[in-house]
């Protein structure tokens, strides 16, 4: 969010700076602020964050070719900043309309910022950058917010909250606003998964409409490019404790072309969900895994059981087997997965090396046990061992695994140690040849 090389601010070229005089008290002009001598007539401009008139409120919106609705937009965010009695800006942050949307935004008294790289997000990540508020508000341009309402918002923030998010499932969403898809399926469903792994208790994880302090967000580091943005917020807030507070809220039918697409845009926030959390991803269903195969592997390797009145045999040790080298694997994924900073405090190689060898060892012995067995038998018959070879198999690949996973994880313990270590001295170093 530091990162203003993305960014850049929108003055009107071509003309000699004038001075611009403001009637409107919640608008301070900055003498910096030109306005053209020929341009159609502006609305009072917007603040600067100029030592004298310091910016309360930014009211960011992205902005992708809504020339429909973009006024009606920034008018209303005015009206509620004008209602807030808050110093205010509307920053339009766009990053690619080919329609009437920046004009239209100069035109309307917003400041435009426009941001390099593609996406819901990187527009978002640019707008916030660029904004000089103490506190934003965020929205889409699409008229589907009422912003004349931000009030809600910053009032929840004044009484303590870090986040504020408007709750359009427990407010009022008008008939066709939001496709029954979304309001029925992808919504709940993904609020849900992102309430379970995060442990939060938010209604509508994909409001856009949210209030927060500019320093706080900065603190959030937040990176992601498309719509998944708007999850990444809440995860982010989440995990650094933030409070979350819901106010319910109008939502409207959107003018113009909606922007998301209702797959790639679903698959972008799961993909999130889940990457962000590898113990959702990667331990728990390899733990899981592991637990279940080396039971069926310990309930089978004597012989065949009788499960509801049939036999189960070898057939299913082999999904056993399989379930427990999988999940090994996983598990190990897993460890590396957030071992990225550091590994465990519980991890030495030592250790690593250790539970891999007795794993491994674990398995020849079975393996050894099969060849004496067959050795004492004079090598008569068939040899038919298959429940114990399965089990040592199994026990030899984990603990394989095992080994030179602790490698691996040691590599990445020893690439994160520092490169130099800290020094202290007892007391000032004398130079020779100094005096005594
Ligand atoms: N700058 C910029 N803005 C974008 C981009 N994608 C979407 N937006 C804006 O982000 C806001 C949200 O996009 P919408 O298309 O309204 O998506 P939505 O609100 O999830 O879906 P609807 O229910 O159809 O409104 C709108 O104001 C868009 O103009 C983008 O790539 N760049
Ligand atoms: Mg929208």
């Amino acid at each position: 969010m530091t990162d203003r090389a993305f960014t850049r601010v929108e003055r009107r070229p071509g003309h000699a700076p004038r001075r611009a005089v403001s009637a409107d008290p919640l608008y301070p002009v900055s003498p910096a602020m030109p306005t053209a001598p020929h341009s159609p007539p502006v609305p009072a401009p917007v603040a600067t964050s100029s030592a004298h008139a310091p910016i309360d409120v930014s009211v960011v919106m992205p902005c992708l070719n809504e020339q429909d609705t973009l006024a009606a937009c920034i008018d209303s965010a005015r009206d509620g900043l004008r209602r807030l009695g808050a110093r205010g800006e509307v920053v339009v942050a766009d990053n690619g309309s080919t329609d009437r949307s920046v004009e239209i935004a100069r035109d309307h008294g917003a400041r435009v910022v426009h941001v390099r790289e593609r996406g819901y997000g990187s527009a978002y990540r640019g707008g916030f950058a660029a904004a000089r508020g103490r506190t934003i508000v965020m929205g889409d341009s699409d008229d589907t917010y009422d912003f004349s309402k931000i009030e809600a918002l910053v009032a929840e923030l004044d009484r303590g909250a870090d986040l504020v998010l408007g709750s359009r499932l427990r407010g009022d969403i008008s008939p066709g606003a939001m496709p029954w898809l979304h309001r029925y399926v992808g919504n709940p469903a993904l609020s849900a998964m992102l309430n379970l792994i995060y442990r939060t208790r938010i209604s509508d994880t994909h409001s856009g409409f949210r209030a927060f302090r500019r320093e706080a967000l900065e603190r959030l580091d937040l990176r992601t490019t498309g719509m998944e943005f708007a999850s990444e917020m809440l995860i982010a807030a989440a995990r650094a404790g933030w409070r979350i507070r819901e106010v319910p809220i109008a939502y409207r039918s959107r003018g113009g072309e909606s922007k998301l697409r209702t797959f790639r845009d679903g698959w972008r926030h799961l993909r999130l969900l889940l990457l962000y959390s590898p113990r959702h991803l990667f331990t728990w269903p390899g733990g899981l895994m592991v637990a279940l195969g080396l039971l069926l592997l310990a309930a089978l390797v004597r012989g065949p059981i009788v499960v509801l009145g049939r036999f189960v045999d070898f057939h299913v040790m082999f999904v056993g087997s399989l379930l427990a080298t999988l999940g090994t694997q996983v598990l190990t994924l897993g460890l590396f997965a957030t071992s990225w900073k550091a590994p465990p405090r519980w991890f030495t190689l030592e250790r690593g090396l250790v539970a891999g060898g007795l794993l491994l060892a674990a398995g020849a012995a079975g393996n050894l046990a099969i060849l004496v067995h067959w050795l004492r038998e004079g090598f008569a018959g068939p040899l038919v061992a298959v429940r114990l070879a399965i089990l040592a198999l199994t026990l030899i690949v984990m603990g394989a695994q095992v080994l030179f996973s602790s490698f691996y994880l040691d590599l990445l313990r020893a690439m994160q140690a520092p490169a130099r270590p800290a020094v202290e001295e007892d007391e000032p170093a004398r130079a020779e040849g100094d005096d005594a």
